[in-house]
């Protein structure tokens, strides 16, 4: 039996060796090392790299992005089928749902399915809008009973995330006390520890460790799977038309209009909960994590943020996703608290669909494509001041707010973020209401704020800690 299993090994390692074969006209790059390719090496700036023995190309800086995502966006949409997150979800959802879905017209038959029904959930007091206000109304509850003391930010913003993507997925009516808001939060917070930091990145990559965190990653996403089947299963039969209608019985309803040979199904369904449930709750977490330190530690800046904002809102009840056309200098910040905040450096990996060019190179079909998101940063020539925090990257001389082109947070082209809307609405409607009731302090004893993020898939700022004060004017 140890014997079988090391001659196994000795083979596999051995083929491992001679995979790492370059095409002859493959963009340069360093020599990789058998089994982990190029990943001692990531902080070079690469053309052309191999993760384990896949070959795998970094498009760095805005141009060579935009030319392959957008320009040429039918040649570099797909997705690589055998990474370690594919290996990890296999098992439990079988079919795949968006984020993971290679490039096809099932793909994106799901992918306007979800865009739709986020654009089309509620209107009037039922709208997406009124949904987050309301959540922000917790937030500024939870705010209330810890005013002077400092609180640890972290868990009350991932919790407001899951619970606005949760009532739109299923109509959660849970408070962060519960059980399912907590076990979703814990969740994400361990499969984002597992990524993140320098060494789960190479994890991330190898091949060879890649079979024992796919059984770890496994384990937390059954559990994930587990609760939206329970949802499922206890809402199928008491289906009622409420609204707005929230993601599953739109599916449902989907399911029953359509007949065989369609793209939907129960199992796709599941999938879907998962990337959406996952992918818009860390990330705009995060975003508003950076953007209270970074808020903290530039007290002005917040200052001058409240002023506009009390301006602009005057005597109104409460701030609306339109008024956001005037409010110039919290618009800045906000961007450029994105642009620093830099949540998914690496995007979500690309796969070249079949064999094409780019830049006067040839990249064959199947090459994993890394867009680097960070390097568009701070690149040369597109920023005021490329790397300091400084609203003023997004202001035009008179004040007024503009958006650079090469701000991409969310990517570009066919694969770009659906959620971008819905996430951008969040980060307007809380900070937004937070800052006009409130004023963020660095607690005395928090230290000096480290600004520097962890990197990771997702990144994540360094935990730290929040002094709340109720502003006199509110
Ligand atoms: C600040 C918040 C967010 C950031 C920075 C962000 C960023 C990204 C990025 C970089 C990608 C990869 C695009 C590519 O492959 O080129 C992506 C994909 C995606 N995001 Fe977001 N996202 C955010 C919030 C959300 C939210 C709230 C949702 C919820 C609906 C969401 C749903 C998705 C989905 C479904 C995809 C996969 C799209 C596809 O593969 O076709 N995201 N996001
Ligand atoms: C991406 O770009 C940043 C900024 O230029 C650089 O520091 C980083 O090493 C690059 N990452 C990869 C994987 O090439
Ligand atoms: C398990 C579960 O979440 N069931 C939900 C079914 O739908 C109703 C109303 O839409 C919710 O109140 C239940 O919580």
């Amino acid at each position: 039996m140890f014997a079988c299993a090391a001659v196994l090994a000795a083979v596999w390692l051995f083929t491992l060796l001679f995979r790492t074969h370059r095409s002859p006209n493959f963009p340069p790059g360093p020599r990789p090392i058998p089994i982990f390719g190029n990943l001692l090496e990531l902080d070079l700036e690469n053309l052309c790299l191999f993760i384990g023995s896949r070959p795998a190309v970094v498009l760095h800086g805005f141009k060579a992005i935009k030319e392959a995502l957008v320009n040429k966006g039918n040649d570099f949409s797909g997705r690589a089928q055998d990474l370690m997150v594919n290996h990890a979800i296999h098992p439990i959802a079988h079919a795949p749902g968006v984020v993971l879905a290679d490039y096809s017209s099932s793909w994106r038959e799901r992918r306007r399915f979800g865009l739709m029904t986020l654009r089309n959930y509620g209107l009037g007091k039922d709208s997406m809008e009124q949904r987050i206000l309301g959540e922000v109304n917790t937030l500024i509850k939870l705010m209330e009973q810890s005013l002077g003391t400092s609180i640890s930010p972290q868990l009350i913003f991932h919790s407001a995330a899951s619970y606005i993507i949760s009532q739109i997925l299923f109509a959660q009516q849970y408070d962060y006390e519960h059980d399912f808001t907590k076990f979703f939060v814990g969740v994400f917070l361990e499969v984002s520890k597992i990524f993140n930091g320098r060494w789960g990145m190479w994890i991330h990559l190898m091949e060879c460790v890649e079979v024992l965190i796919s059984i770890r990653l496994f384990c937390f996403f059954q559990g994930a799977h587990e609760k939206h089947r329970k949802i499922l299963s206890e809402n199928k039969t008491t289906r009622v038309p409420q609204k707005p209608r929230h993601l599953i019985d739109c599916y449902l309803d989907e399911l029953e209009k359509v007949g065989d040979g369609s793209s939907f199904s129960e199992d796709n369904l599941y999938s879907l909960l998962l990337d959406f449930h996952f992918a818009g709750t860390d990330t705009t977490a995060n975003t508003l994590l950076t953007c209270f330190l970074y808020l903290m530690s530039y007290p002005e800046v917040q200052e001058r943020c409240q002023k506009e904002i009390d301006e602009v809102l005057d005597g109104k009840d409460q701030v609306s996703f339109e008024d956001r056309h005037e409010m110039h200098y919290p618009q800045a910040v906000l961007h450029e608290v994105q642009r620093m905040a830099d949540v998914a450096p690496l995007s979500v990996f690309h796969k070249v669909t079949r064999d094409t060019e780019l830049m006067g190179f040839s990249i064959p079909k199947g090459t994993i494509i890394i867009p680097n998101l960070s390097s568009t940063l701070t690149e040369d020539g597109y920023w005021k001041d490329p790397h300091h925090f400084n609203p003023d990257n997004f202001l035009n001389d008179e004040g007024q707010f503009i958006k650079p082109e090469n701000l991409i947070p969310f990517s570009a082209g066919p694969r770009t973020c659906l959620g971008e809307n819905l996430a951008r609405m969040e980060l307007f409607l809380i900070a937004v209401t937070l800052l006009r009731r409130f004023r963020f302090i660095w607690p005395e004893d928090g230290g000096t704020p480290d600004l520097t993020p962890q990197f990771g898939t997702i990144q994540t700022p360094k935990p730290y800690r929040m002094k709340v004060q109720l502003r006199p004017t509110a």
